[in-house]
C-alpha cells in the first residue's frame, strides 16, 4: 500500500483551542482522523505528524524519502523562514503538496513569501482543514493518472 506523509509544523497542535476565527474549531486529532479516513478510502496509508521543532520537521521529511510517494506539508511559520525545510524537500523525489489553512496571500506581508512553494508541486490555501482533503485527492488523482 502506498504511503503519504502528512507533516504539520509549529503550533498546529493548538488547532481548535486558540485563534478559532482563523483556524476553525476542529482539533489536530480531528484533522488526523479526517486525513486517515480519506486516504484509506482511496487505498493509501498515512504517516501523520506534528512537531514544533524545525530540525524534527527536517528529520520527518528525510524519513519520507524512499517510503512515501507524496508529502503533504503545512510547515506553519517555518514556511516563511526555513531554507533547511526547503532543502530537505528538494531531496524528496515524490509529489509535494503545500497546504495552508488560511489564505496566506491575504494576511500580513511577512506571510506572503513561502520557501516551501519553491519546491511544492501544488499549493492549496484558504480552504480550512478541507485543504488537506483536497491535497489527498490530488495525490490520489496523480497516482490514477500515472
Ligand atoms: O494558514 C496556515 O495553515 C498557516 O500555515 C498557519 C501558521 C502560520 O504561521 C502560517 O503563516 C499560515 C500558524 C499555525 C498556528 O496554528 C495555530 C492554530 C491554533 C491556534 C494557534 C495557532
Amino acid at each position: 500500500m502506498e504511503t503519504i506523509h502528512i507533516l504539520n509544523g509549529p503550533n498546529l497542535n493548538l488547532l481548535g483551542m486558540r485563534e478559532t476565527n482563523i483556524y476553525g474549531h476542529k482539533t489536530i486529532n480531528d484533522l488526523e482522523d479526517m486525513c486517515r479516513r480519506r486516504a484509506s478510502e482511496n487505498g493509501f496509508q498515512v504517516v501523520f505528524k506534528q512537531t514544533n521543532s524545525e530540525s524534527k520537521l527536517v528529520d520527518l521529511i528525510q524519513e519520507a524519502i524512499g517510503k512515501s510517494s507524496a508529502i503533504i506539508i503545512n510547515a506553519a511559520a517555518y514556511t516563511h523562514t526555513s531554507i533547511a525545510i526547503l532543502d530537505a524537500l528538494k531531496s524528496f523525489a515524490g509529489y509535494v503538496v503545500e497546504v495552508h489553512i488560511s489564505d496566506i496571500s491575504k494576511r500580513e506581508e511577512f506571510r506572503k513569501f513561502s520557501f516551501v512553494s519553491l519546491r511544492a508541486d501544488l499549493v492549496i490555501q484558504g480552504l480550512g482543514l478541507d485543504g488537506y482533503i483536497e491535497a489527498i485527492d490530488k495525490v490520489v488523482e496523480k497516482k490514477v493518472n500515472k
